[in-house]
């Protein structure tokens, strides 16, 4: 018996389920939710979804996305089954992660490399591009029909995660998976269209204002890039709106570490993402402040003004650059 039917028997037993993710949710989270939860529909059961936060205005071209629930208020008492998905800890589901049904035992989708293997069932699979390849395993070991709208949500899932099929984890599974998915209807110019061939122009500016605190360190081999809350004021932009903005100063010429950081609602408190072009795991800088994620993706919370938290950063991306120098091991 492997992962997968473990997790499909666990499901097959339950009828009653709620479906969460990460705070801060992005297009694997959002998309592989909505998926899910039309498979169990299909399949005769209850799927409601709840996260801490509101889903970026980037993913509402998906169906359903107005029904997700935002916040801890709008969970209810009736759920046989919790399925957290792209959440490498319970930590990351924020106040969701207190909130959850005594008693209701919890099954775990995920990807990331640092899951810490929570919940009754654990299935990680840190070769999967995305979550929502293994929702699509999951949904066709169901026995769950593929429909157009099933489809958006994991090409949404898929697409997001891989970067638009340009990061290393764009493996062959992920790219027959997407051409099934076409085979299902998948509108595929609706969701690139949204996706990717449109901006608002207030986002343009906020685009501009970050590209002017671009800066190189260790001879141009880490870029780095910050935004202030001031930026998001000034152009009326919010912080769920940049997923994609860590790809700015990754694009520079002989860069193998990018460094996104932006200011959280909280004083003193900065989010950081972390892209690595080359054998450098960020992952494991990340981890040194508390986060975590992928080898060549991750980010973290930091308890510090902007400049200071950038500054430490910095450091720890230059050790990991070069750990001889450290005495670390590679
Ligand atoms: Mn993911």
């Amino acid at each position: 018996m492997d992962d997968l039917d473990r997790v499909a028997d666990l499901i097959a037993s339950k009828s009653s389920v709620l479906l969460t993710s990460h705070i801060r949710l992005d297009g694997d989270a959002v998309g592989s939710e909505l998926a899910l939860a039309d498979g169990l529909a299909q399949l005769g059961k209850k799927a409601h979804i709840v996260n801490d936060g509101p889903v970026p205005g980037l993913y509402t071209y998906m169906n359903g996305t107005h029904e997700i629930g935002a916040s801890v208020r709008e969970l209810r008492g009736d759920y046989d089954l919790v399925i957290v998905l792209d959440s490498s800890d319970r930590e990351r589901l924020g106040g969701i992660s207190n909130a959850l049904p005594q008693g209701t035992p919890v099954l775990n989708i995920d990807h990331h490399s640092s899951n810490d293997s929570f919940g009754e069932v654990a299935w990680v699979d840190v070769h999967a591009s995305s979550v929502g390849e293994m929702i699509y395993r999951l949904l066709r070991r169901l026995g769950a029909e593929i429909t157009p709208n099933i489809a958006i949500g994991l090409y949404t899932a898929i697409a997001t995660d891989t970067g638009r099929f340009l990061h290393s984890n764009t493996s062959p599974e992920a790219l027959k998976i997407t051409a099934e998915l076409l085979g299902c209807g998948l509108d595929l110019t609706k969701a690139n269209n949204a996706l990717y061939r449109c901006t608002s122009f207030n986002l343009l500016k906020l685009r501009m204002l970050a590209e002017e605190t671009i800066a190189l360190h260790a001879g141009g081999k880490i870029a780095s890039m910050h935004m202030t809350k001031r930026m998001f004021a000034e152009t009326g932009t919010s912080p769920l709106d940049t997923q994609e903005f860590v790809e700015i100063p990754r694009s520079i010429e002989g860069v193998s570490v990018a460094v996104l950081l932006y200011e959280l609602k909280k004083p003193n408190q900065v989010k950081v993402s972390f892209r690595s072009n080359e054998d450098v795991d960020v992952c494991a800088v990340a981890k040194q402040f508390g986060g975590g994620g992928h080898v060549r993706a991750a980010g973290c919370e930091i308890d510090l003004p902007l400049n200071r938290a950038e500054r430490r950063v910095i450091q720890a991306v230059e050790a990991a650059l070069c750990p001889s120098c450290h005495g670390a091991t590679p």
